[in-house]
């Protein structure tokens, strides 16, 4: 399925003076489309190489996939992250945020800090972290570090040289077959089904 450029929740002037028109519509109509043409064209050329099985220019492809598809997820975010009208932190949130950072106001002070303190382009982002259930602030430098924010992770290889050196020195795709033939499918499935609850309470 084709991505597409989702609609503002507000005006293109809804929010003067702090975010002015003249950007916004640059930013949502030009640079975020082109997130979204860039997804889909990768999308599109990894579904070619499947078929035919040709991988040879895979690391330019997942380049592309993680550039654009983790741009697509920010803005999308950016966009509902704002509103004319504000707001407070409330409910069961604002009391994580006491226990996570001792208040909302450390919270945004460590969040401006933090965000204005990103080298070059990136994002600063507050995050939940579902592993101890705890709230963090990160500074995404660029977000094209083949990741793509706010995906669940799923199935992790470790191919850092020290999971499989002894064994198989610089035999990574033979250490990478037997990896996948004791990969617990089973625990996969029960990850995704998690993933799959938490994106229908969000
Ligand atoms: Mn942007």
């Amino acid at each position: 399925m084709k991505h597409e450029l989702p609609l503002l929740p507000y005006g293109y002037d809804g929010l003067e003076p702090g975010i002015d028109e003249r950007t916004l519509r640059v930013h949502h109509d030009e640079h975020h489309q082109g997130y979204v043409n860039g997804l889909n064209s990768a999308e599109e050329k990894l579904s070619e190489a499947r078929q035919v099985g040709d991988y040879s220019l895979i690391k330019h492809w997942e380049r592309e996939l993680a550039f654009h598809g983790s741009g697509h997820i920010l803005h999308s975010l950016y966009w509902e992250n704002m509103s004319p009208d504000g707001g407070e932190p409330g409910g069961e949130f604002a009391d994580h945020v006491e226990d996570s950072f001792g208040g909302i106001e450390p919270c945004i002070e460590q969040f401006l800090a933090a965000s204005g303190a990103v080298e070059g382009s990136g994002w600063g982002c507050l995050a939940y972290r579902p592993g101890d259930e705890e709230l963090v602030i990160l500074q995404v430098e660029n977000h094209q570090n083949l990741t793509q924010w706010g995906v669940h992770p799923l199935l992790v290889a470790d191919v850092w040289e020290h999971a499989y050196y002894l064994k198989y020195q610089n035999r990574c795709k033979e250490y990478l077959e037997n990896f996948i033939r004791i990969a617990d499918w089973g625990e996969v499935e029960s990850r995704y089904d998690d993933a799959r609850r938490c994106g229908a309470q969000a």
